[in-house]
């Protein structure tokens, strides 16, 4: 099939260079949790880099991007350092959260990177937050809100679609549908399997995209893009995509067939573009093996980054975490209660 498009030669070969970046940074991570350099839980995005690269490259920088936790590769599409996010796996004080956040919790307020969100659809009320600012203030930025199918189900989903469609706001909520929410096939959690149907009950447009292919996700967000900067309101867009990795290292991936996976690892989104973009003499092989190389030195960098860190020192234990009681707000004397009588 032939390539629809208007980009240019560099700016297809920069949304694969993305795609490839996040799916070689995710394989280093799997080998980096695997030799016990990362700790926590960790969740891989492998697979559903069209849907990050694509989505991200319909905003602009000073635009903002909140998500879940399964969030390395959306953060690399926002621009963030990956020396920093690498770093912040392995804990350390030079990571994107200083080494406190962890895998799930990757936050870069310069790159307008909000964040890494662990509980499911917690981000959903965020975002509406960060457009109700938008809104308030009169700038033209857009929030784009990325969740997985499993927050469909959760009562944040459909506060924040009614709130930012009451207000006009200028979110754009992307559901990557990757077909499970951790072992749990969507039409065993979901009663509206067409999720993008959901927005029907709130007015909103919204549009079904095949996750896999860049191109497609790029100008479905652009369209919501548009929309939601001329004033218009929010959009919930509905990306088909897979995981072929387990919910998070942890998950042996004993709940789904063999067959299922051959068939969406038919549509991966990365060598089919590279197919693509050769068999039409866009570009060279020459050009892929530099790419390729590219990568390679990006990430061996960003480990040794991490690698070479210091560790967060220990009296700053304390800090960038909720203190109630500190030495200039004393703790207040215990009150009197039914187990405390005095
Ligand atoms: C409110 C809440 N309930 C349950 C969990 C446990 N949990 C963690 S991930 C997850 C699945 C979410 O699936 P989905 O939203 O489809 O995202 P995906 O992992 O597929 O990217 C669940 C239920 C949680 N973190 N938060
Ligand atoms: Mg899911």
């Amino acid at each position: 099939m032939k390539l629809e498009t208007q980009l240019t030669t560099t700016e297809l070969l920069n949304l694969y260079q993305k795609m490839l970046l996040i799916r070689e940074f995710e394989e280093k991570a799997a080998q980096m949790y695997t030799q016990g350099k990362i700790s926590g839980f960790t969740h891989l995005y492998i697979g559903q880099e069209a849907v990050a690269v694509g989505a991200i490259s319909a905003i602009l920088d000073h635009d903002y991007v909140i998500t879940a936790y399964r969030e390395h590769g959306q953060a690399l599409a926002k621009g963030c350092d990956p020396k920093e996010i690498m770093a912040e796996l392995f804990g350390k004080a030079t990571g994107v959260s200083g080494g406190r956040g962890g895998s799930m919790h990757l936050c870069d307020i310069e790159h307008r990177f909000m964040g890494g969100f662990a509980i499911v659809a917690g981000q959903l009320p965020l975002a509406v937050g960060l457009g109700l600012s938008i809104t308030y203030k009169k700038e033209n930025d857009v929030v784009l809100c990325l969740f997985g199918d499993g927050a469909v189900n959760e009562g944040a989903f459909h506060e924040s679609l009614n709130l930012a469609k009451l207000w006009d706001l200028p979110v754009i909520f992307l559901c990557e549908n990757n077909q499970y929410a951790m072992g749990t096939a969507v039409s065993r959690a979901t009663s509206l399997t067409n999720i993008a149907q959901h927005a029907c009950s709130y007015e909103i447009p919204s549009h079904r995209v095949n996750g896999m292919d860049v191109l497609a996700v790029r100008e479905t967000v652009e369209h919501a893009v548009r929309y939601a900067r001329a004033g218009h309101g929010p959009s919930l867009i509905e990306a088909l995509t897979y995981r072929y990795r387990g919910h998070s290292m942890a998950d042996p991936l004993k709940y789904r067939a063999a067959q299922e996976e051959e068939i969406w690892q038919e549509r991966d989104p990365i060598p089919n573009l590279a197919q693509k973009l050769i068999e039409q003499n866009i570009t060279t092989q020459q050009a892929m093996d530099q790419i390729q190389q590219e990568v390679t030195q990006i990430l061996e960098s960003a480990v040794a980054f991490a690698e070479e860190s210091p560790e967060p020192p220990l009296d700053s234990l304390m800090t960038r975490i909720y203190e109630p009681f500190s030495n200039q707000n004393p703790a207040p004397p215990p009150k009197k209660s039914l187990l405390n009588p005095q």
